[in-house]
């Protein structure tokens, strides 16, 4: 479903969230987070995706997943097993510089023996993925690889983001199952692109 906060606020429309929730079809959750898969292809539309989304009563919108410990890779990689997918790590600033596109402090890394390589060529490889044929090591990738990404969005399930009870609900779960339904017809597609590591 899309909610327009702006509109449930009385001010003009700011933003737009398509809301989530524990148990909706491919939707996982650790702690006080909600995973699932974004389409890319590329890791920078990946992202712009993962901004799009929310979940239902926090309503705050995600990023490419942060990986911040070993427990949440070993999380990772047991419920997304596609091979290759973007994570929120990134060195296109500054080479060499990765951080996360959530803006949060590098607490843990799983690089692959070798990576990250940076490719050897140019343009440089500056987008971070998890390969589930590695054992949910990470690998650098080029701009020009096409996968889709995993998203992880806040959720506390209880309270919106200025600390009061969440609007409810605005649509019902037939809206939902459309956008799933939507949403998996386009990872599917996008499955059969090739990559590059
Ligand atoms: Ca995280
Ligand atoms: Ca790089
Ligand atoms: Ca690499």
């Amino acid at each position: 479903m899309t909610v327009s906060i702006g509109l449930l606020c009385g001010t003009p429309a700011q933003a737009a969230l398509t809301l989530i929730s524990p148990g909706d079809p491919g939707v996982f959750q650790l702690g006080n987070s909600l995973y699932t898969i974004v389409p890319g292809p590329s890791w920078l539309n990946a992202e712009a995706q993962s901004q799009l989304l929310g979940a239902v009563g926090t309503e705050i919108a995600g990023h490419l997943v942060t990986i911040n410990s070993q427990e949440e890779n070993d999380f990772i990689y047991a419920n997304f097993q596609n091979n290759y997918q973007w994570i929120g790590f990134t060195d296109q600033a500054v080479e060499g510089d990765w951080v996360w596109s959530s803006g949060q402090l590098v607490t843990y890394t799983n690089w692959n023996a070798g990576e990250p390589n940076n490719g050897f060529i140019t343009p440089p490889q500056n987008y971070g993925a998890i390969v589930s044929s590695l054992g949910g090591k990470w690998d650098d990738g080029f701009s020009s690889v096409q996968v889709n990404g995993i998203a992880e969005i806040p959720y506390d399930g209880k309270t919106s983001p200025n600390g009061v009870p969440g609007p409810l609900p605005i649509a019902g779960f037939g809206a939902m199952l459309g956008f799933s339904r939507k949403l998996k017809a386009r990872i599917e597609k996008q499955r059969m692109a090739t990559y590059n590591a």
